[in-house]
């Protein structure tokens, strides 16, 4: 036998024995009632509640990060990949991130960015440093579209950014709708006044044409909007526990949602804090018993002053679970926990 296929055995073996592993370590789990990692794409556009979201999420052991898609949204798309790798070498964590969209389906560049909630830079004016890590080479659909398949079934995209990155890969890719477990998107106000105009929240608004080709796709959706992420409100104070512990991460995210409960004065004189829009996504993600839905048929208006609105129908068969309360206190208490 020559090497080359003596080499070749040996691998073949220890790929072997590895599955073997793994599948031994599943039913160990299983026996024992562990819930297994739920393997997660989490599309963003990191501004300052991103990155809350995204130190949540991988401080949470339920949860297997494959990968982060970046889109336009809070910011440019090129500060979004940029914020997005900054976020994971503060927190000291190595997981793929893909460049998506840096334009909506049909309507161009975003003319505007909302610099007064989320600073010039998209977190809140605190990035004193270019992350040394890079985004991997390759396209944000194209890596959705490529893990699904891989994984059929298996995965739940978390998306909290606007929904143009799904759109164009279940546009290129349409067999992959049947093969993802579940989207989780914070976007829409279906029962509640808009945070962008009376009818429209931010996510839907940078891109409606995208968010109502998703929301109507068949794709298993729970939708977290406004009515309920306005319910959940992380107070100023909690900013100092995060500083007390002493950890840079902290300090950095400590620092960046200072500058987000500024904005929130504004908007909401006397809160003292900042609501929790795109962590909420993760918590209903990793337990769903944090909200209670109701199964409705939601569309967006793309057209004339209402654009951006998401209405919900209770017509034909319901297909998305829209969020209309949450349990604001234990969801909270989940969060800090986890978080830091
Ligand atoms: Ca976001």
């Amino acid at each position: 036998m020559n090497v080359k296929i003596q080499l070749e055995n040996s691998v073949s073996l220890y790929k072997r024995r590895e599955k073997r592993s793994n599948e031994l370590i599943k039913q160990k789990m299983i026996l024992e009632g562990v819930e297994i990692l739920k393997p997660i794409i989490f599309d963003v556009d990191t501004g300052i509640d991103d990155a809350m979201a995204m130190a949540y999420a991988l401080n949470s052991p339920e949860l297997e990060v494959l990968g982060f898609t970046t889109c336009f949204g809070n910011v440019p798309v090129v500060d979004s990949t940029r914020n997005t790798l900054a976020v994971l070498e503060k927190l000291n964590r190595r997981i793929p991130v893909y460049e998506g969209a840096d334009q909506s389906l049909v309507r161009g560049k975003k003319k505007r960015y909302p610099k007064h909630v989320h600073g010039e830079d998209g977190l809140g004016n605190t990035l004193r440093f270019e992350p040394t890590i890079k985004a991997s080479q390759g396209n944000a659909a194209d890596f959705i579209i490529d893990q699904v398949q891989r994984r059929p079934h298996e995965i739940t995209i978390i998306a909290v950014g606007p929904l143009t990155n799904i759109a164009l890969a279940i546009n290129k890719a349409p067999m992959i709708m049947s093969l993802v477990k579940e989207v989780v998107i914070m976007g829409g106000a279906v029962n509640v006044p808009g945070n962008v105009t009376p009818y429209a929240e931010a996510n839907i608004i940078s891109d409606p044409e995208a968010a109502h080709q998703v929301l109507t796709s068949g794709l298993p959706i729970t939708l977290v909007g406004l009515d309920v992420t306005l319910q959940t409100y992380l107070l100023k104070s909690k900013l100092d526990d995060w500083r007390a512990t002493g950890k840079e991460s902290a300090e950095f995210l400590a620092e960046m949602t200072d500058y987000y409960m500024k904005a929130y004065e504004n908007s909401h004189p006397g809160l003292g804090g900042c609501a929790l829009h795109d962590p909420l996504a993760v918590g209903v993600a990793i337990d769903s018993s944090f909200v209670r839905t109701e199964w409705m048929n939601v569309k967006v208006v793309t057209e004339g002053e209402e654009a951006g609105r998401t209405i919900g129908q209770q017509d034909g068969e319901p297909r998305i679970r829209v969020c209309t309360n949450v349990e604001s206190e234990l969801f909270l208490k989940h969060f800090l926990e986890r978080v830091i």
